[in-house]
């Protein structure tokens, strides 16, 4: 049985990044399916629209090669229509057909309250009976998959809102957030708002958030040597120096995101020895219900992995011990300095094993802060279908307590520009300006729980202390 999932792309990052990821997840597929049947591993992203035509060319984006019978399971939304239209100019339009996009004109002009207070009421039924729609062309739908930022007014406002739409409509769902937040220089003024705000909504409405942080996507970009993920990415040789030179060289920050987001599906696209479910990660990674916001670093990031196979042990040692430094994180922050509360392994790669993982923890395991209650937390998950480039590949998703830095940066931003009112009267249109407070004090909470935790040490041997349930 398929076990699909459903994009939705919103607002100007969240459908860049969606550009991004379908063209990676197409080169995947038809790099790993020479034959291009239609098969278990396309349906979970793509449909066939054309079941009299079961084998298929699986289309890379060339322009030489038409997309013919297959479409993304995917709802591109936002209130411009910049991003959308540049994607139906390309090579890829031929994945979505109309009833898959809603876009406007005016946009959310960097406002969060006015995605999610004035676009999203306004449009709730025409989104809904877009979702609808391709809900059911499912037959197991697993997730609803938000591609989206939170620096700006649509992905940020409207997204949330989207969130809210889905958890009354389909609560068995798994609304699972893949979250870009601003860096601190970021060109709009009013990110720190908009991010605060989305924060505090995806923590009531969202299954788990996997934050990405574009500060930490240059550095990575800017520190490396050569070409990262040089096929997977789609970027070619000599395009290497450009974008490493750019200021905001959104092309190959999306790719990480499209990296992260085909390592974490591919449990659901592909075989493996140890198949981890998508919908096991909130069951094991998120023991609180607010406490839902990931940490996640890859590895290797830098450099290419060895497609030698005697030197995999050397380099899988390697890899481990990268996913927990600070330098292979999407988010500014540093997990190793903090209590982990659980952590995941995902491997990729035709030849890893258990055991390899297993040894290459072992050596990285003493430096590892575990929250007591959950001492041995560490979910592994192969994939035996490597990524594209990268014979043997790792992604490290964690619940770590260093979120809480994170959040302190952003409310700090937040204080800043509150404490002179500064662009408050934007948002005064559609928000009551009480919930300025209420939101700012929502994140100081989720700052604390995260705060106490880190510090928390195990109780005494007749305390009533009783740990939260998780599934390992
Ligand atoms: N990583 C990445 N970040 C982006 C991209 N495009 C915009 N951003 C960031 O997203 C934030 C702005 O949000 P947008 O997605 O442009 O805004 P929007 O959701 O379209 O909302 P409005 O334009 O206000 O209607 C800023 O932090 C940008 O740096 C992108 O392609 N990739
Ligand atoms: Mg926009």
């Amino acid at each position: 049985m398929p076990r699909e999932i459903i994009t939705i792309q919103c607002g100007q990052c969240g459908n860049q990044v969606g550009h991004k990821f379908w063209d990676m997840a197409l080169r995947e597929h038809a790099a790993s399916n020479p034959r291009a049947i239609f098969d278990h591993a396309l349906s979970s992203l793509f449909r066939n629209v054309n079941s009299r035509i079961p084998s298929l060319q699986i289309p890379v984006a060339d322009g030489k090669h038409p997309i013919r019978s297959l479409k993304a399971r995917a709802v591109l939304i936002d209130m411009e229509e910049g991003a959308v239209n540049q994607l139906l100019k390309g090579p890829l339009s031929e994945l979505f057909d109309e009833k898959q996009l809603f876009t406007s004109t005016a946009g959310s002009g960097n406002n969060w309250a006015c995605g999610h207070d004035f676009y999203g009421p306004k449009y709730a039924d025409v989104i809904l009976e877009k979702v609808r729609r391709e809900v059911e062309l499912c037959q197991s739908l697993q997730s609803f998959f938000l591609l989206h930022s939170l620096g700006g007014g649509t992905g940020s406002g409207l997204g949330s809102y989207i969130f809210e739409l889905l958890h009354d409509a389909y609560p068995k769902v798994f609304r699972v957030s893949a979250a870009v937040f601003p860096s601190a220089d970021d060109d709009v003024i009013t990110s720190p708002y908009n991010s605060l705000f989305s924060t505090v909504a995806l923590a009531e409405n969202a299954d788990c958030v996997f934050t990405v942080d574009n500060l930490a996507l240059i550095e990575i970009i800017r520190k490396s040597t050569k070409p990262i993920f040089h096929n997977g990415l789609g970027l070619n040789a000599h395009s290497g120096a450009k974008w490493r030179d750019m200021e905001k060289p959104f092309d190959g920050m999306n790719g990480i995101v499209s990296q992260l987001l085909l390592h974490l599906t591919s449990s659901v696209r592909f075989e493996g020895s140890l198949n981890v479910d998508l919908n096991q990660i909130p069951t094991n990674l998120i023991p609180y219900p607010r406490l839902r916001f990931l940490v996640s670093s890859m590895g290797p990031l830098n450099r290419s992995s060895p497609s030698d196979m005697a030197k995999q042990s050397q380099a899988f040692n390697q890899i481990v011990s990268e996913v927990f430094s600070r330098d292979n994180q999407l988010i500014k922050c540093n997990p190793m300095g903090s209590t982990f509360l659980a952590c995941a392994l995902f491997a990729r790669g035709e030849r890893c094993t258990i055991s390899d993982l297993n040894d290459s923890l072992a050596r990285v395991r003493k430096r590892v802060k575990m929250i007591h209650w959950n001492t041995e937390g560490f979910k592994m998950g192969i994939c035996h279908q490597p990524a594209l480039g990268l014979p043997i590949s790792l992604l490290c998703v964690a619940n770590n307590t260093c979120m809480r830095t994170r959040f302190l940066a952003m409310k700090g931003s937040f204080n800043k520009l509150y404490k002179r009112r500064v662009y408050v009267h934007h948002y005064a249109e559609y928000m009551n300006s009480d919930d300025f407070k209420t939101y700012s004090g929502e994140l100081d909470d989720l700052i604390e729980e995260y705060a106490n935790l880190d510090i928390a040490t195990a109780p005494a041997e007749n305390s009533q202390f009783k740990p939260p349930a998780t599934g390992f």
